[in-house]
């Protein structure tokens, strides 16, 4: 039989306590009854893309299926027009929300408010200012993609791809909102052990098509140099490819592309060679979404972070993929 060490004894007795005691923050947290059906307050961002509609779709779907009611609002790219989008849930008495932030700070009003009205929220898809607000404390849960690694995954295989060596133009996403600032961070963690990758301009496109076409066709002609992008998301990619070719300049051969979600247009890109990697950002949360508020309708105690798995789609696997692109 093996004896266990003083360490080893503490630690053991650690992880099973860990595993029954709910924390007192957690305990505080709104409750919401077990009932067959709910009314849920569904805050989307905007509407503006191919990733929205799609997680709308997966949301509303998964609402019809499950005979629950859904409260569904557009914030239009306002981050304004979502924290009264919220209040107008709570006023509402909705039994939960879930909630998309467009950014991080501006939307803390709205988790702050929920939580002293009694209802529970959820994060989905974006997450807020960490030091502001809290999963597990302020809100229930954030359910979505771990950003910081579609950066790595995306800056490792364009690294391999241009061997260690490229001038990269960044497109950012939306200002202030947790996939831009964690795609950036972590694309920027990988290249800082690769001397040869070099970032040589770096701004917002705000996840829309035209305005990265816009950004990236301003960002090119001051840097001509530029052999590589990496792109917060599709559409600023595919705004960004029709720039490139409008400057009479092949994408995947004068430029070499990283992005970011895994639309049909971007996969397509891929199948053509103008793409070299999708790091893929799955936007049907509706499943994960509702089992989520049926557990914690249940008196499941939930972790604070439910982080979808992501692929990485390439020439080799885009064809594939295909099929279930949005
Ligand atoms: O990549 C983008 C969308 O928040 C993860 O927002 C999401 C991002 C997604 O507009 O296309």
């Amino acid at each position: 039989m093996k004896t266990f060490t003083r360490r080893e004894t503490i630690g053991l007795l650690g992880a099973a306590a860990g595993a029954f005691v709910v924390r007192p923050a957690y305990a505080a947290l709104p409750k919401l009854a077990k009932k067959d059906t709910y009314k849920v307050g569904f805050a989307q961002t905007e509407s503006n893309n191919p990733w929205r509609l799609a997680q709308t779709k997966s949301m509303q779907d998964e609402a019809t299926k499950r005979g629950w009611q859904l409260v569904y609002t557009d914030a239009a790219g306002s981050a304004a027009k979502q924290v009264a989008d919220v209040r107008s849930m709570i006023a509402q008495k909705v039994d939960v929300i879930l909630l998309a932030p467009r950014e991080e700070k501006p939307l803390i009003p709205a988790v702050m408010e929920a939580k002293k009205a009694g209802i529970p929220m959820f994060l989905i898809d974006r997450n807020v200012d960490q030091t502001l607000a809290k999963g597990g404390e302020d809100y229930v849960a954030f359910i979505g993609s771990d950003f910081t690694k579609e950066g790595m995954q995306a800056a490792e295989v364009l690294t391999a791809a241009v061997g260690g060596k490229a001038k990269i133009i960044e497109l950012q996403g939306s200002t202030g909102s947790s996939p831009a600032n964690d795609r950036m961070a972590g694309f920027a963690a990988y290249i800082k052990d690769h001397p040869g990758m070099e970032i040589i301009a770096s701004q917002s496109g705000d996840f829309a098509r035209d305005k990265g076409r816009q950004v990236f066709e301003t960002l090119y002609q001051a840097h001509p140099e530029a052999t590589a992008l990496y792109s917060h998301n599709d559409e600023m990619t595919m705004g960004a490819i029709a720039a490139m070719e409008a400057a009479g300049k092949v994408p995947g051969k004068d430029l070499i592309i990283a992005s970011i979600d895994g639309t049909k247009d971007a996969t397509q890109a891929l199948i053509d060679g103008k793409v070299l990697v999708v790091v893929e950002c799955n936007p049907k949360f509706g499943p994960a979404a509702f089992d989520a508020v049926v557990k914690y309708g249940n008196g499941e105690t939930l972790e604070p972070r439910l982080v979808n798995t992501d692929r990485v789609f390439t020439k080799d696997n885009a064809a594939a993929y295909m099929p279930e692109a949005y």
